[in-house]
């Protein structure tokens, strides 16, 4: 037999050997999802027994063995496929999931099974890896030296120092001035106005309500600067900058914005706090929130009694001697701070994210969903409560990526990557105004490429902008 016959007939036979297998493979699969959507769980467990790989094998309609049995109402098959380790969040050609459609055709128990999504399988497109990063409003250039807040000796000293810088804020918005950048295209940058005991030593003098917050001391990054301060005269003390932040009434800010003409109040807060260069936004993220603080809570709140401020502006003593928040550490004491979950929730394949609207956003900017985390809930609860509560969607894992302090006024936004196992969107008008599904396609054109017809998200100093830039930037589930 001549040797090229022999070769083509051999590989005719490889050929058909490897389709006779993929054949048989399907048949199995078929059999795996008519056991299913027959309810026999007895012969559905057999065959995954000898054949385990089929578990999670689709049909070519994108169908699995658990959308049958959810499909068809058997509880009992679903809950034998989630022993098995299924992927729930498998869907099928037109974006539905096992719970979807176990919603759909209204059954229920499944769908409560389906939906018990806490601590549920981390998908394959989320990474273990998150590499830190810094958002606004999460930078400084102080060292907060909270041992300080209690030595009142020091404290004093350094109010009264040459080299000490003030902040002044009135009504909350700080005092500021334009900063270089100006020339340039980019939007014009705002910077705080650093004055001097001289020039807020008589405005402090006045009886009229002026809070004093001790924010920290200026962070040395070398010798150079140490030398530096020592040339300035501060040689026999610690050669360390304080700063504090000054609260003024209206009548003293009139008086400065006489004085200082080139300086203004930044008003109102949002969106103009987000033109502060980088660390300055950290300085006065810390200070508003705590001037916020002394505004909002003037009276003690265990017992209504007035109050003193203390330990540099981040303690506040009751007055009436026998009050119980004399006793033992009590919070009602302190500064505040509010958990706000911001998640970005992705679609269960990978491709798509879910962004909504609340009414009171700029025609066409979607963004992150958000909501405050409540007493007693972690913050993967939080995002599973909020994201189903505003749009209907089920979330299964929740992973932390970077937070934002938020001083508006004492906000701390914590941002995660939160994984669908459910699609159908159900909005709450109450909460927000939409929310869709976006391409991976629609994001990029508006972030990366700035085409902004359909539609736009937040600044990029905005975290929700950030959650949604790392999502692009992690691999798609092709
Ligand atoms: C209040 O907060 C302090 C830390 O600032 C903590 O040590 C203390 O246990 C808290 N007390 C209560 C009653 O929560
Ligand atoms: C099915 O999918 C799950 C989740 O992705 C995975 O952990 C499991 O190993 C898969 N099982 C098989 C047999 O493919
Ligand atoms: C996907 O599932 C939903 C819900 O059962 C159904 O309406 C839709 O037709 C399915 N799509 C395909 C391609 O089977
Ligand atoms: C403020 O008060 C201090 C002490 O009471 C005094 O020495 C100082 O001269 C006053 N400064 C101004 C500008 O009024
Ligand atoms: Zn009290």
């Amino acid at each position: 037999m001549p040797s090229g016959i022999f070769i083509f007939f051999f590989l005719n036979l490889v050929g058909t050997m490897g389709d006779f297998e993929k054949t048989l493979r399907q048949d199995m699969v078929s059999q795996l999802h008519d056991f299913a959507a027959a309810g026999d769980t007895a012969r559905l467990k057999a065959l995954l027994r000898r054949s385990p790989s089929l578990l999670n094998a689709s049909a070519g309609n994108g169908w699995t063995a658990l959308m049958y049995g959810a499909r068809n109402g058997h509880l009992e098959v679903v809950q034998v496929l989630l022993q098995e380790g299924c992927d729930q969040s498998i869907i099928n050609k037109s974006q539905q999931t096992a719970l979807d459609i176990a919603k759909f055709w209204g059954y229920k128990h499944i769908a409560n099974l389906l939906a018990n999504v806490k601590g549920g399988q981390k998908p394959s497109f989320l990474s273990n890896y998150v590499e830190e990063y810094e958002n606004y409003f999460g930078t400084t250039l102080l060292d907060r030296r909270s041992n300080k807040r209690t030595d009142s000796k020091w404290l004093s000293e350094k109010q009264s120092h040459p080299a000490t810088v003030y902040i002044l804020f009135s009504d909350l918005s700080p005092l500021v001035t334009l900063g270089e950048g100006r020339e340039s295209s980019q939007q014009p940058e705002v910077k705080l106005c650093r004055l001097h005991h001289k020039d807020v030593e008589e405005c402090m003098n006045q009886t009229e309500e002026c809070t004093l917050v001790f924010l920290g001391v200026e962070l040395q990054y070398d010798e150079n600067l140490m030398a530096a301060c020592s040339g300035r005269g501060l040689q026999e003390e610690d050669g360390l900058v304080a700063w504090f932040a000054l609260s003024i009434g209206s009548a003293s800010a009139e008086k400065f914005k006489q004085k200082h003409e080139d300086c203004y109040f930044l008003h109102p807060p949002m969106p103009a706090l987000l033109q502060l260069p980088e660390k300055e936004a950290g300085v006065v993220a810390q200070a508003r929130s705590v001037l916020a603080w002394h505004s909002r809570y003037r009276f003690c709140p265990t017992c209504g009694s007035a109050t003193k401020i203390e330990e540099g502006g981040y303690k506040k003593t009751c007055l009436k001697e026998d009050c119980p928040s004399l006793q033992g550490v009590h919070n009602t004491s302190y500064p505040r701070v509010d958990p706000v979950v911001i998640m970005q929730v992705i679609h269960p394949d990978g491709n798509h994210c879910l962004l909504g609207r609340q009414k009171r956003f700029p025609p066409g900017m979607f963004s992150c969903l958000a909501g405050f985390v409540e007493p007693g809930e972690t913050i993967g609860d939080a995002v599973r409560r909020e994201v189903e509560e505003e749009t209907g969607v089920k979330v299964s894992h929740v992973q932390y990526v970077s937070c934002q302090p938020w001083p508006m006024p004492s906000s701390l936004m914590i941002g995660c990557l939160a994984v669908a196992v459910s699609t159908e969107i159900e909005v709450d008008k109450n909460e927000i105004e939409d929310a869709r599904w976006f391409t991976r396609e629609q994001v990029v054109e508006v972030l990366i490429k700035g085409n902004q017809h359909s539609f736009f998200v937040p600044p990029s100093r905005a975290i929700a902008h950030q959650l949604i830039k790392h999502w692009i930037g992690m691999n798609a589930n092709l």
